[in-house]
């Protein structure tokens, strides 16, 4: 599925704003299939938000099971081609109705939701969109969860990740004009030889058209740079500018199909870059450079919005991330935004493009060890279903962000379970899977601090190793020579084994601003400022370390536990984007590197 872009054959209108709301308290709305007429009440809500932080009324904020949206959408009277709805994502599932009529669904919280409502609708008249969002997360969901049904008959969402479960509709919903014979996808594969950069590209059409013809452009004036034809084939562009870490360089590939008449049926501009991305010994790669990763795992996250985009807010927050020196993030723990993985291309951020398979893992949460509940790997926790549908996450996002010259590697898993032998199993056939999808970039997962080198049974799979650690905070707590001593002992044992790059993908400790001692105690500025450089001096003696992502840039909220204090505090910044004294400490050592 391309990410949707406005062409001279593609037309949109954006359904962003209030729309009328009715999240289903009492589990009714089924039963009486409440999408056949207006829904009841007058209660509104904001797309793109998160429900749960918008209304007073703790029933909403801690509902489990589905939110209904509804708005009155004109098709304008000029529309005469296929008529496509599209949301961004709908967390966790979507089904959505036109004049009552059920339409189409989509499954998993953080991919785009794309219905063809062509047959439902008329041009020049409007009709009632009413869309269900689900948020419940079950053993064969990803990511995983249980729905509890608690003694007084309410119902509980219990799942295994370190972030709040936020629902609704989290990012644009548009209506779409596409042409009934049209490109659905393309794909697109570069090289450079010298100062001529080749793009490959194959194309795949709906119907196939007469000709096909296609230009190279240049993103920022889209003056002609190459051109061509065909549905696959390769095209150079003379004088190339690479695509930059810090930098960018977009090029777009301009594809256009015509009838046996020469009439233009469909047009579509699909933005790329140049650059090659490999991993060599213990090095990554970029354009024959190594590099070295500086940044963080991130969260889309704010106050009131929860998890909505917004334009503003991600603004904020790469403004923030180039003041303090980062050059690359992880998307932890789902794809983000198609908004945000566009300004990482423009902007040359390097992204590790992570799926939302977390909280595979039985033996710990959040962090933290926990309860004794059995085995990760076995049937009813995670099993051949949660695997399947993991495989289907991979392929989603795969072809989402494949032509994106910032993603430069997969993450397909944060923390699983990976101190067990059945992991392996579970594992082999997905790396397969990524790698038959995509055979241009590496594949990773992070890997949990209870799976260290010698217990862990999957790392020798993938191309880079990220890892997790908390020594000096979930483990010898405020040690921070020992906190030193297991980390470099360990980093060294797998630089050893494996020989291959590794990111230091989290490590943090959590902050209370403004809580200061001259003591470094946990909590306080200064001590996650003492955590960070223990942390630092290691990743500067070993050799292998091509890579820090701080956890995390912001504050973040959580489900309810001990140690969450409003929240995960281990940001660089507060959850409203203040510094604190941690990412001052850090702009001064990534900007100048
Ligand atoms: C790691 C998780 C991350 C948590 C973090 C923490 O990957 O999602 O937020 O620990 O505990 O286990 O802060």
């Amino acid at each position: 599925m391309l990410v949707m872009r406005e062409s001279r054959t593609r037309d949109c209108r954006i359904l962003n704003g209030m729309w009328r709301f009715y999240p289903d308290l009492d589990h009714t709305a089924e039963a009486e299939e409440i999408w056949r007429d207006a829904l009841p009440g007058s209660q509104q809500c904001a797309v793109p938000a998160s429900v749960n932080d918008l209304f007073t009324d703790p029933r909403i904020r801690h509902h489990v099971g589905l939110y209904f949206y509804e708005r009155m959408v004109l098709v304008p009277g000029t529309w005469d081609q296929s008529v496509i709805l599209r949301c961004g994502s709908a967390t966790h599932e979507a089904r959505v109705w036109v004049n009552g009529q059920e339409v189409g669904d989509h499954r998993g919280g953080y991919l785009p939701v794309e219905v063809d409502i062509t047959d439902h609708v008329t041009p020049g008249e409007v009709f009632r969109l009413t869309i269900a969002v689900d948020n419940r997360l079950y053993q064969d969901s990803i990511p995983p969860g249980e729905v509890v049904q608690q003694d007084d008959g309410t119902w509980r969402q219990d799942y295994r990740h370190d972030f709040f479960n936020y629902a609704g509709l989290h990012r644009s919903v548009a209506l779409w004009s596409r042409p009934r014979t049209y490109l659905h996808d393309v794909t697109i594969t570069t090289s450079y030889s010298g100062s001529t950069g080749v793009v490959s590209w194959s194309a795949d059409f709906s119907e196939a058209p007469a000709s096909i013809q296609i230009k190279v452009l240049d993103h920022r004036d889209v003056s002609v740079i190459a051109e061509s034809e065909g549905s696959s084939g390769q095209v150079e562009i003379p004088h190339v500018r690479l695509w930059t870490p810090g930098i960018g360089g977009l090029y777009d590939l301009e594809i256009s199909a015509y009838d046996e008449a020469g009439q233009l049926l469909d047009c579509h501009r699909e933005p790329f870059g140049v650059r090659e991305v490999a991993v060599e010994g213990m090095q990554f790669l970029i354009n024959g450079e190594p590099f070295y990763f500086t940044g963080f795992g991130m969260h889309e996250d704010h106050e009131t919005l929860g998890k909505g985009h917004s334009d503003a807010h991600m603004l904020q927050d790469f403004e923030l991330l180039s003041w303090i020196g980062a050059n690359s993030l992880r998307t932890s723990h789902y794809p983000y935004s198609d908004e945000f993985m566009d300004y990482c291309d423009e902007h040359g951020i390097v992204v590790i493009d992570e799926t939302a398979a977390v909280g595979l893992n039985w033996a710990i949460a959040g962090g933290i060890v926990g309860d004794e509940v059995g085995a990760t790997f076995t049937p009813g926790h995670v099993d051949d279903k949660t695997q399947a549908t993991h495989k289907d996450h991979i392929a989603e996002l795969i072809q989402r962000d494949k032509n994106r010259p910032s993603v430069v590697m997969w993450s397909i898993a944060n923390e699983p379970d990976t101190a067990v032998p059945e992991a392996r199993e579970y594992f082999a056939p997905l790396v397969e899977w990524t790698r038959s999808l995509d055979a241009t970039r590496p594949v990773g997962f992070t890997n949990v601090m209870f799976a260290p080198a010698g217990v862990d049974t999957v790392s020798d799979l993938f191309d880079v190793l990220m890892l997790n650690r908390y020594y000096g905070w979930y483990a010898h707590i405020a040690d921070l020579k020992k906190a030193q001593e297991v980390l470099r002992e360990e980093l060294e044992k797998w630089q050893d084994m494996l020989h291959k790059p590794i990111i230091m993908t989290e490590y943090g400790a959590d902050t209370v601003a403004g809580l200061h001692s001259v003591h470094n105690v946990p909590f306080s500025e200064e001590f996650q400022v003492a955590y960070l450089k223990a942390y630092e001096e290691v990743f500067d003696a070993v050799p292998a370390v091509i890579g820090e992502q701080m956890w995390n840039f912001a504050d973040f909220q959580t489900k309810f536990g001990i140690a969450r204090i409003d929240g995960n505090r281990k940001g660089a910044f507060t959850r409203d984007r203040r510094p604190k004294a941690a990412a001052t400490h850090l702009r001064q050592r990534w900007t100048t590197r």
